[in-house]
């Protein structure tokens, strides 16, 4: 019974560290970790964009699939861009932490229009997908334009 609470106790304090916002060891281990998760949701995102340009046939399932995949990555990058891991290596722009009250609106409105983009997709409709995926990349552009350098 002991070891069931404990373990228990042990589940919960992750859930709420990660929640809260996920440690880091080292800053450097943050910002790999965002690039990671960002790298995985272009990936991802370019799938969509070859349909969404014409380049590959639209399929509404492989459509639904990427868009649950970004939708999911679309809440993880932002924890690791924590105090302390404005480094060189990487490219944030220092407007990450000086205006981070924008940043937060400009994540929350990838994780918005993902969302939104899943539910596209999920009507099996060509039209309404392009026109969430127009949206959905409207978030990544201009958050870049505003946070990311070059
Ligand atoms: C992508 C990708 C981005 C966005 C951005 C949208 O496929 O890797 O960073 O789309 O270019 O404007």
């Amino acid at each position: 019974m002991k070891k069931v609470i404990l373990t228990l106790i042990a589940i919960g304090a992750a859930a709420v560290s990660f929640s809260a916002s996920a440690q880091f060891a080292k800053p450097e281990d943050a910002v790999k970790y965002r690039k990671a998760a960002l790298t995985v949701t272009a990936a991802h995102f370019g799938r969509m964009g070859a349909m969404a340009s014409g380049k590959a046939p639209f399929d509404a399932k492989v459509a639904a699939e990427n868009a649950e995949i970004v939708a999911n990555m679309a809440k993880l990058p932002w924890h690791a861009f924590g105090e302390g891991t404005d480094t060189a290596d990487s490219k944030a722009k220092p407007e990450v932490w000086k205006q981070s009250a924008k940043f937060k609106e400009a994540a929350d409105k990838l994780q918005t229009e993902s969302v939104k983009l899943v539910a596209a997709t999920k009507t099996g409709k060509e039209d309404a997908f392009k026109a969430a995926f127009s949206a959905t990349a409207g978030a990544c552009k201009s958050c870049h334009d505003d946070f990311k350098n070059k």
